[in-house]
C-alpha cells in the first residue's frame, strides 16, 4: 500500500531531478549556516556552486560520528536554536551522546515518512498500533508514534518492558500492529507461551521490526510464533530516526530508501570510494530535506547493498538489502547501541581497574546478556570479597547510568585476560541471530 503515491512512484528521472535540486539547496544552506561544514568544504576545495550533477555528491566530504562529537551538543544545527522543537540523542563513542534536533517541519516530514513505513507494511486507519519502541531520547518510540497518528491509527504508546502487561493490553485493546525490536518480539512470543496465551487469541496481523540486526531465520521464527507478517524497518538518529527505509508487504525483500528525502550511497569502508550497484559496502546518507540537523554524506557504518531490480509494489525507490553487519565495533544490546569505547571510558575512571577487559555477549532465550570481564590490580584482588563485590556493583551501576543497559561485571585476577598480538579482541559476540 502506498501512502504518498505521487512521490513513492516518481519516475527515476523526475526523482533524480528533485534530488539534485534539493541537494544544491542543502549544500548552500550548510555552507552558509554551519561554520564546521564551511570549513570542511573549503578544505576539500569545493564550493556550493560546484554541485552541478548528482555525481558531484562524491566530491563532498563525509560526516562521521567523530564530527558530531567535536560539535557536541548543538554545533551542527543549521537553524537558529529558537526553531528547534525536539531533541533526541543516541550513543556516542565515549561518555557523551550524539545529539540531533528537529524543527516543526522536520517533525512533520518524519511523521510523513513513518506514515509511508506503516502503510508499506499494510497498516491503515482503524488499526490499533501497539508501539513498544522505547519513548524518550531514543528516536524509535516518538518517531513511530507520529507516523501511526498520521495514518489515523489508534496508537498505544506502551513503550518497552513489563511484557506480561503488554500482552494483557494487546488482548484487551485488540492490538493489530506491533512495533518493537525483533528480539523483543521473540521475547513477547516466549512470555505469551509462559502465560498460556494462544497467538490466535490476539488480533496482531503485522509487525514492523528494526533498530537492531536480525535475519531471515528470525523473521520466520517471529512469523511462526506470533502468527503475523514481519517487516524490516531501518533508520538511525543521525539521519532522522526510523523512517529512512522500509520493506513493503508485497515484496518483503529489501528495504525501500525514501530517496526523495535521503540520497543513499554505498562505499568501500576502507577507501571511501563509491561501489558499483549490487556490491556490498557501507551505507552513507545525505539528508536533503531536513532543516535543524541536516547531514552531508553521513557514514552509518552499516553494511548493505542495493538491490537494483524493481520491486513488485511499484515504488521506484531503490531497495537496500537488510543490514548484514557493521564496519565498526558498535554492538546493539537489547536495542541499545553500545560502543566498547563507552565501557572503556567507565572502566578507566575507576581506581584499581586495569586497562584489560573483554565484553562477552550472549543470547539467553530471546534476551541479550552482556558480561564485562575486567582485570583489577593485585592490591584490589587480594582485598576482602566484600570490597570486590562493592567495586563490581559500582561499575555495573556506572555502566547502566551511561548506557541505559545493564550488564554483569566479573572482576578477574591480574594478567588473566589474553593479551592481544595485534588488534585487541575486546568483544566476543556469541549471539546467533
Ligand atoms: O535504532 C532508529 C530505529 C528505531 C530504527 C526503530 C528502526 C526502528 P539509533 O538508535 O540511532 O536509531 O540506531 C541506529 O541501529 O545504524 C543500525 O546499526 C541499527 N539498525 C536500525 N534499524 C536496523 C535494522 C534507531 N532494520 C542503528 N536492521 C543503525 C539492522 C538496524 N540494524
Amino acid at each position: 500500500m502506498l501512502w504518498n503515491e505521487e512521490f513513492e512512484t516518481l519516475p527515476r528521472e523526475a526523482l533524480e531531478a528533485l534530488q539534485l535540486k534539493r541537494l544544491k539547496a542543502l549544500v548552500e544552506k550548510e555552507y552558509a549556516a554551519v561554520p564546521y561544514y564551511r570549513q570542511k568544504m573549503d578544505e576539500a576545495g569545493i564550493k556550493p556552486a560546484d554541485i552541478r550533477s548528482l555525481k558531484d555528491i562524491r566530491r563532498l566530504p563525509f560526516t562521521t560520528k567523530e564530527d558530531l562529537r567535536k560539535n557536541y551538543p548543538f554545533g551542527l544545527f543549521a537553524v537558529p536554536f529558537e526553531r528547534v522543537v525536539r531533541i533526541h540523542a543516541s550513543s556516542g563513542t565515549t561518555g557523551k551522546p550524539t545529539v540531533v534536533g528537529y524543527t516543526r517541519r522536520d517533525i512533520d516530514t518524519w511523521a510523513e515518512l513513518m506514515a509511508r513505513t506503516l502503510c508499506a507494511a499494510g497498516a491503515h486507519q482503524g488499526d490499533v498500533v501497539h508501539n513498544a519502541y522505547g519513548y524518550g531520547l531514543f528516536t524509535g518510540g516518538l518517531g513511530a508514534h507520529y507516523g501511526a497518528e498520521r495514518i489515523g491509527a489508534a496508537v498505544i504508546p506502551i513503550s518497552g518492558g513489563n511484557t506480561r502487561r503488554q500482552i494483557m493490553i494487546m488482548q484487551d485493546f485488540g492490538s493489530t500492529v506491533l512495533l518493537c525490536t525483533p528480539s523483543y518480539a521473540l521475547n513477547i512470543a516466549d512470555v505469551m507461551k509462559e502465560m498460556n496465551v494462544q497467538p490466535s487469541s490476539v488480533k496482531l496481523r503485522v509487525g514492523l521490526f528494526g533498530a537492531e540486526p536480525w535475519s531471515e531465520n528470525m523473521r520466520e521464527e517471529i512469523e511462526r510464533k506470533l502468527g503475523i507478517k514481519a517487516i524490516d524497518i531501518y533508520g538511525l538518529s543521525e539521519v532522522m530516526g526510523p523512517g529512512v527505509a522500509s520493506e513493503c508487504i508485497e515484496g518483503k525483500n529489501g528495504l525501500h530508501v525514501f530517496e526523495d528525502h535521503f540520497i543513499p550511497e554505498i562505499i568501500d569502508p576502507e577507501t571511501g570510494e563509491g561501489l558499483p550497484p549490487g556490491e556490498a559496502g557501507e551505507l552513507v546518507f545525505t539528508t536533503i530535506t531536513k532543516e535543524a540537523f541536516p547531514v552531508i554524506r553521513y557514514r552509518t557504518r552499516d553494511i548493505s547493498r542495493f538491490i537494483p531490480q524493481p520491486c513488485l509494489c511499484g515504488r521506484t525507490f531503490f531497495r537496500m538489502q537488510r543490514i548484514t553487519g557493521r564496519s565498526d565495533d558498535m554492538l546493539i544490546i537489547r536495542g541499545v547501541n553500545v560502543f566498547p569505547s563507552q565501557i572503556e571510558h567507565v572502566l578507566m575512571s575507576v581506581e584499581g581497574v586495569e586497562p584489560h577487559y573483554q565484553i562477552l555477549v550472549e543470547r539467553e532465550g530471546s534476551l541479550d546478556v552482556m558480561e564485562v570481564r575486567v582485570e583489577v590490580s593485585e592490591d584490589i584482588f587480594s582485598d576482602e570479597v566484600k570490597i570486590l563485590e562493592k567495586l563490581g556493583k559500582r561499575i555495573e551501576r556506572e555502566i547502566k547510568d551511561l548506557l541505559g543497559v545493564s550488564c554483569k561485571i566479573k572482576l578477574v585476577e591480574p594478567k588473566t585476560i589474553q593479551r592481544s598480538e595485534g588488534k585487541a579482541m575486546r568483544v566476543l559476540d556469541k549471539r546467533k541471530i
